[in-house]
């Protein structure tokens, strides 16, 4: 190991000073982040498959349009977030590879069906408000391009939550069916939205590292209390019940208790067997398939314009 780099890192890392693409960095330190901004990336993209396939039946124009917005900027934020994987040193093929092997991760809660419309406003309040209470603290990550992606994740990311809080409001206010629906979202979208956080933090392989990187900021039982918390309070505005008996107020703690995650079922989606895994698969396979003529166009596109850029730079005696 060379130490005298070991140490500019180690003291980068003390003083908060971030880590950029080209410094020197342990081997460990930039496998974690691939591992996790790779992840993270698969996310968002593998994230558009449960929400597109509401754009058409979304109930109004202005549902359509505002939902057709959200899932575009979850395109734009897997494309932010592979450029920044990118700058570690593995291709944006390479990580594609990986997602279409089973060998990389994306986030469990993509694994779940959506069965009615109010499930678009339970993915936007429960999935998207526990992304922003994970993402939040990653806008501190001691490497910078994944700092920096996050600061404008995170924006889009309060206006996603918002509008799935709104449709719920809506529907909470509507007839006796449609606040049946709401409830049902809400049973159905609470416990894998808890699995978000990961596994409680004596079963976390990755954290005590991630955290002495300063990459993750808080621990997976921390952040996922303070979701709970945050849930319990706007759970009330809408008229709903939390499908959990357990939650109750905690003096000592000062926090909410609640009940015990069925961790055998968020094994099992995170190897492959929750309800839609293989859809999920399937349909980025076939996605990215269909969009090669798009990725050879813009790059026989971006061939010829350096080639016109060259002529015009050097004239056209240029050989090389
Ligand atoms: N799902 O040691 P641990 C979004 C894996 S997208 C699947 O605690 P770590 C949105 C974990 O990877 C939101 N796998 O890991 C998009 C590890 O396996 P490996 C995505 C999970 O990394 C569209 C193993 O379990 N957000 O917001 O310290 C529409 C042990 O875990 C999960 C991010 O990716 C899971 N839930 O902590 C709407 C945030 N949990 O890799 C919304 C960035 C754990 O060793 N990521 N695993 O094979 C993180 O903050 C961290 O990676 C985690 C896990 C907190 C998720």
């Amino acid at each position: 190991m060379p130490a005298r780099e070991q140490e500019i890192f180690d003291r980068k890392i003390e003083e908060e000073i971030r880590i950029e693409p080209k410094d020197w960095m342990p081997a460990d330190y930039r496998r974690m982040l691939i591992r996790q901004m790779s992840q993270h990336a698969h996310s968002e993209i593998v994230g558009m498959l449960p929400e597109g396939n509401w754009i058409t039946r979304a109930p109004s124009l202005r549902r359509k349009a505002t939902l057709i917005a959200k899932v575009q900027d979850e395109a734009g934020h897997g494309l932010y977030l592979y450029s920044a994987t990118e700058t570690l040193g593995i291709t944006r093929d390479e990580m594609i590879e990986q997602l279409h092997a089973g060998m990389a991760k994306y986030s469990s809660i993509f694994n779940y069906p959506t069965l009615t419309w109010a499930d678009i406003g339970a993915i936007g309040w429960l999935v998207d408000g526990a992304a922003i209470m994970n993402q939040v603290p990653l806008c501190r990550a001691s490497y910078g391009p994944y700092a920096r992606a996050m600061i404008r994740i995170c924006k889009e990311e309060s206006f996603h939550q918002r509008q799935g809080f709104e449709i719920l409001l809506t529907l909470s206010r509507g007839s006796e069916a449609q606040k049946a629906m709401c409830q049902d979202a809400i049973n159905r979208w609470w416990w894998p939205s808890l699995m978000m956080f990961g596994p409680n933090d004596d079963a976390s392989p990755n954290s005590r590292l991630s955290m002495h990187w300063k990459i993750k900021r808080f621990s997976n039982d921390e952040l996922r209390q303070k979701f709970v918390d945050a849930c319990v309070d706007q759970v009330k505005t809408l008229n709903m019940l939390l499908p959990d008996s357990e939650i109750k107020w905690n003096e000592n703690r000062e926090h909410y208790d609640f009940g015990e995650i069925n961790w055998e079922e968020f094994y099992e989606v995170i190897k492959g067997n929750g309800p839609c895994n293989r859809d999920r698969l399937e349909a980025r396979k076939k996605a990215h398939a269909e969009g090669a003529w798009v990725r050879e166009a813009a790059a026989a596109f971006a061939a010829k314009k350096n080639d016109s850029t060259k002529h015009l730079m050097y004239g056209s005696h240029t050989t090389s």
